[in-house]
């Protein structure tokens, strides 16, 4: 190996690329090329333009000795321009998975990625193809695309095993994973671990190992396994018989089988190619980039777009119950110090011992720190008075689902805590403007609805009221963002967005089984479907008497939709806390078919004059699904969601909704509306009760005639 002379000229900065998503400089004889397409440095088709550009160019300079690729903002790459992939874009020439990694493999030159920050999906298959990688300790580094649907197209399944082993490699496929460096310091992924400025690292070692040759490529290894095809066969098998892995799953390891040895390396590209495209193409991968960019909007533009939120440093929840406990246990996770309020002292110090063994439970999972478990335990604090939270900066009160109890704990914040404080509600469906009515700063009051485990699900419907101010909803957002939530911004509506949507699907649930369904049936259904749980599955898990009580508190009196559940909850058939609900629980938990509750069922249809009939699954799912989207419409039309995919994304993050779906607007557009128009209008006609519902909402019927997706609908454009 040659090396070169320490106090050559350090950098030369002329040679600006043509354009300037590569960006070229050059210290000595390195080039340094510098992907630069804010913010995460996609591999857009400009940039790669560009690098085939760039590379081609730096083999061919006689001044250049070896070549260093890093991505600008110390972030590598976050791999294909996910925005391409719907618009065919992305597989344009020069394409990442051939063009750029035929240049690479055909350099005369040394070309070593530079890898800080994110070096996912493509980006990590760039760096990959390239002939050495030096890696910041602290940058992460995957191959995510299972999680989109489908599986790494630009060689990720031949070349990461060979990096990193054969189970190793199939364990980051699969799962989509993204590890920090540090996990992966005892693989042959980097050749060199670094805590220093990567670039400088890089540079210098380009200038060692510049003349070295033969130039290692990946693609000439075998990847190493004693029973490689064995291991494969093992573990496509386990994939076939989970019901949770990822669809790519089973066609990464078709991929990494076709090319288990050097020679048969470009064998295994092809078919992971054809597979990626096929897999890229379908509609759950493109559900998935439908939901990532919708999470990515949610909760921006509206009235708290200029406002600049309040720094929130203290933190009270009021109700130490379930709800109260999960909201709290979410604070402390994002480090906000906490107080926990409650009247009942043995609720509160079992409330406190939880949060504790859920830090602990944390800690020995691997997501916090011993000394981060430490801080945190210390951040919790509890009180029986409200007084002894009069200076936090937000309260979240997380009491019973009913408005005179919230009314009176509001008037008592308002009346304790300092001025500017923010009070927030976690009602699921109560009105908020009553909230703010009885406080003397209702420009303060917003609503904060988690979802249950709090500390687990990513949902934050965050609720404006009459009165919310700019400032105020921004802070809930801001707050929302740090505590890592998806939030979706809502105005005060009976059920705000999620719980509005979803009584439209129970009751057309609770409708089918009233004209002769079977809630099995139901349940079967939606579940073949995609759901997790059908309707009556989920009733009996939250309690029939919940929504019950929460219908009570609204003022919602019995209706013929819901009475049947009330029959219910008269006879003490609450779900599974009292073994029997919409079915009967057996000594091991399983749900069977309770004839008590079939006999209940057909003499109130017949009261209500209703035929009972057989229904077809294809109609089961029809009906509550378009009952979502008819409802949708309503919610988009009064304003109370701004966008038709904040909808989607309510949906699939917080309600269930199968996620290779996309959500009701997105699937939708996927029926295609004329088509969810004339069902509309056949149910209409046909359904017994309520028949008014299924009138097909006019934005439905406008968007249907030809002005575009319900999907991408949004009130803040409109
Ligand atoms: C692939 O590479 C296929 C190849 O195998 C084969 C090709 C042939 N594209 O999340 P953030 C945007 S598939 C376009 O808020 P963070 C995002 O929308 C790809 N845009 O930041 C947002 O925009 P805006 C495999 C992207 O710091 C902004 O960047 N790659 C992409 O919390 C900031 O994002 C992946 O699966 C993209 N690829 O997290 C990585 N990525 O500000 C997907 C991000 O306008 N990305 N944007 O809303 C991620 O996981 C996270 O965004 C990341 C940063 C961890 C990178």
């Amino acid at each position: 190996m040659e090396s070169r002379e320490k106090d050559e000229p350090r950098m030369r900065t002329e040679n600006p690329s043509r354009t300037d998503k590569v960006l070229r400089t050059t210290e000595g004889t390195v080039a340094i090329l510098t992907l630069s397409n804010p913010p995460v440095n996609a591999l857009a088709h400009d940039v790669r333009t560009a690098l085939a550009i760039e590379l081609e160019r730096a083999d061919r300079d006689c001044q250049v000795d070896a070549v260093v690729l890093v991505g600008a903002s110390e972030r590598f790459s976050a791999g294909a321009d996910l925005n391409e992939f719907d618009t065919g874009i992305g597989l344009i020439e020069p394409s990442l998975h051939d063009t750029i990694l035929r240049i690479l493999a055909a350099m005369t030159k040394p070309v070593i990625a530079a890898i800080d920050g994110d070096a996912l999906g493509g980006g990590l298959e760039l760096a990959l193809g390239c002939h050495y990688r030096i890696v910041a300790r602290r940058a992460r580094l995957g191959l995510p695309e299972a999680t989109f649907g489908f599986i790494p197209g630009a060689g990720g399944t031949q070349r990461l095993p060979r990096a990193v082993g054969l189970e190793r490699g199939l364990n980051m496929i699969t799962t989509g994973g993204i590890f920090a460096g540090t996990d992966l310091v005892d693989t042959d992924i980097a050749d060199l671990w670094t805590e220093e400025n990567v670039r400088d690292v890089a540079v210098e070692f380009a200038r060692k190992i510049a003349h070295l040759r033969p130039l290692p490529r990946l693609q000439d290894r075998d990847i190493e396994h004693e029973h490689g095809e064995a291991y494969l066969a093992f573990a496509a098998q386990k994939i076939a018989s989970s019901k949770t892995s990822h669809v790519g799953a089973a066609a990464a390891i078709e991929s990494m089988a076709a090319g288990m040895t050097a020679s048969t390396f470009h064998r295994g590209l092809k078919v992971e190619f054809a597979r990626f495209k096929e897999l890229a193409d379908a509609t759950p991968a493109r559900a998935a980039r439908y939901q990532f960019f919708a999470t990515k909007k949610a909760g921006r533009g509206g009235a708290a777009t200029c406002a600049e939120p309040k720094q929130i440093d203290r933190v009270a929840v009021v109700g130490a119950g379930t709800m109260g406990r999960g909201i709290a246990l979410a604070f402390v996770n994002a480090d906000y110090p906490v107080v926990v309020v409650d009247p009942n002292a043995e609720v509160l110090s079992a409330t406190l011992q939880i949060i504790h063994d859920e830090l602990e439970k944390n800690r020995a999972r691997g997501r916090a720190t011993a000394d981060q478990t430490t801080q945190r335990q210390q951040l919790i604090s509890s009180t029986h008075s409200v007084d002894d939270a009069a200076d936090v900066d937000l309260v979240v009160e997380a009491v019973f689902e009913d408005l005179d109890v919230k009314k009176a704990v509001f008037r008592t914040l308002d009346a304790t805590l300092k001025p500017g404080a923010i009070l927030a509600t976690n009602t699921s469906s109560l009105d908020v403007d009553a909230l703010a009515a009885v406080t003397g700063r209702p420009h303060d009051v917003v609503g904060m609805h988690f979802f249950s485990p709090a500390n687990v699900m990513r949902l934050l419907e965050i609720v404006q009221a009459k009165s919310t101010s700019a400032v105020t909803l921004a802070t809930a957002l801001s707050v929302g963002k740090r505590l890592k939530k998806i939030a979706v911004v809502a105005r005060n509506s009976d059920g705000f967005i999620g719980n509005r949507v979803m009584d439209a699907y129970t009751r057309q649930a609770m409708q089918m089984v009233l004209e002769g369904a079977t809630p099995a049936q139901v349940d079967t259904a939606l579940e073949a479907w995609g759901y997790r749980m059908g309707p009556f599955r989920v009733l009996d898990l939250v309690g029939n008497d919940i929504p019950s009580q929460a219908r009570a508190a609204r003022g919602g009196g019995m209706d013929e939709d819901w009475a049947v559940a009330e029959l219910l909850v008269e006879r003490g058939l609450l779900g599974r806390k009292t073994g029997r609900g919409w079915y009967r629980y057996n000594e091991r938990g399983v749900p069977e078919a309770d004839a008590e509750v079939a006999n209940m069922i057909r003499p109130h249809a017949e009261k209500l004059r209703i035929q009972q009939r057989e229904f077809t699954s294809e109609e089961i799912v029809e009906r509550c699904v378009l009952a979502l989207v008819n409802e949708s419409a309503h919610v988009l039309e009064e304003g109370v969601a701004m966008r038709a995919s904040d909808i989607d994304v309510a949906m699939v993050q917080g309600y269930g909704f199968p996620a290779s779906k996309g959500g009701p607007m997105f699937w939708a557009d996927q029926v295609g509306l004329r088509n969810v128009v004339r069902t509309m209008r056949t149910l209409h006609e046909t359904v017994p009760s309520h028949p008014e519902f299924w009138q097909p909402h006019p934005l439905i019927v406008a968007l249907a005639d030809g002005n575009g997706p319900l999907a991408q609908w949004s009130k803040i454009n409109a």
